[in-house]
């Protein structure tokens, strides 16, 4: 059988002589940004990682091949074609086996990446539990996988539209790990508190490094979250958040978006509303995040050749 997978040179030269990579996924190239800013940000976020001696390894579907590690003109393609399909864990199936195209989520790229045995994640911030929950239960695919998969996923913490007080909850419920990267309080996104505490705080990529590897040897098949507070000064505080999201929500519920369509609208309404500022704020906590995984990633293998 001709297989599913393929590599970009450095993505399988990495893997065979078992380096760091840092895994990344492509929803927030095709939904996340417009273009040209995701493009740019997407090729950043690569050059920040490769400035630690890391291997990026961006994942998506290209015409039914699941792909770690994308071609400069691979990104522009996903970047500016607007008819790319948002593939979840749900729909992996349907793509590969109708041999489409599509972007992945947080949900299928780390199922993606564990397939592999990547072991560090890269996002902006995950899905979750919707804020309308009690009406419709949409509750983001990346929280099951958050349950399933032997991950570290680094983010500013939940994306700031959803109900994060719930979103936190399940992350405890389903036994996901979550960490507060030199903070106390739980991230929301844009901005770097959201007035809910987190229980386990740490300091230093080594000590993040420690925790996958007790994880490893207590074969926990668990995601660990590290949540990494937007710096200060490119964070939009969550009063003005909230503004811009009521506004959005109205506009949501006016034209009646739901499921997956859902997470796009809404960020790109609070980039209307914010006059660009959430995607600035949005770009920077990437980059932030970009590089804490690689120097996690780093730390791993550290201790790995101890
Ligand atoms: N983070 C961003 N922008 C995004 C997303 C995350 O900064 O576009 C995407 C991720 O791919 C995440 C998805 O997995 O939104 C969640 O969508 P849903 O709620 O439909 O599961
Ligand atoms: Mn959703």
């Amino acid at each position: 059988m001709e297989s599913l997978f393929k590599y970009s040179k450095a993505v399988k030269e990495a893997l065979d002589n078992n380096e760091e990579i840092v895994a990344l996924e492509s929803t927030i190239i095709t939904h996340g940004m417009p273009y040209p800013d995701n493009l740019k940000t997407a090729l950043n976020v690569e050059e920040i990682i490769r400035k630690e001696g890391v291997t990026p390894a961006t994942i998506a579907i290209i015409k039914g091949k699941i792909h770690f590690g994308l071609e400069k003109e691979e990104l522009n393609f996903l970047a500016q074609e607007s008819s790319v399909y948002k593939a979840s864990k749900s729909d992996l199936s349907y793509v590969l086996s109708q041999g489409l195209t599509a972007s992945t989520t947080v949900a299928s790229t780390i199922f993606l990446a564990s397939l592999q045995k990547i072991k560090v994640f890269v996002t902006g911030g995950i899905g979750g539990v919707h804020r309308n929950y009690c009406e419709l239960l949409d509750v983001s695919n990346d929280l099951e996988a958050l349950a399933e998969t032997s991950i570290t996923v680094v983010s500013a913490g939940m994306k700031a539209i959803l109900d994060i007080a719930k979103t936190k909850e399940y992350l405890e419920t389903k036994g996901v790990t979550l960490i507060g990267y030199q903070t106390n309080q739980l991230p929301s996104f844009y901005s770097s508190e959201s007035g809910l505490q987190v229980d386990l705080r740490l300091e230093t990529p080594k000590a993040v490094a420690n925790l996958i590897k007790m994880q490893e040897r207590l074969q926990l098949k668990k995601a660990i979250m590290i949540a990494n507070p937007i710096p200060k000064k490119m964070e939009i505080k969550k009063e003005l958040v909230a503004d811009y999201l009521k506004k959005a929500e109205e506009k949501l519920k006016k034209e009646n978006v739901k499921g997956k369509a859902v997470t796009p609208f809404l960020l790109k309404e609070i980039v209307k509303e914010s006059k660009g500022d959430s995607l600035k704020a949005n770009i920077s906590l990437i980059y932030h995040n970009a590089k804490l995984g690689a120097l996690i990633a780093k730390a791993l293998n550290e201790e790995k050749s101890k």
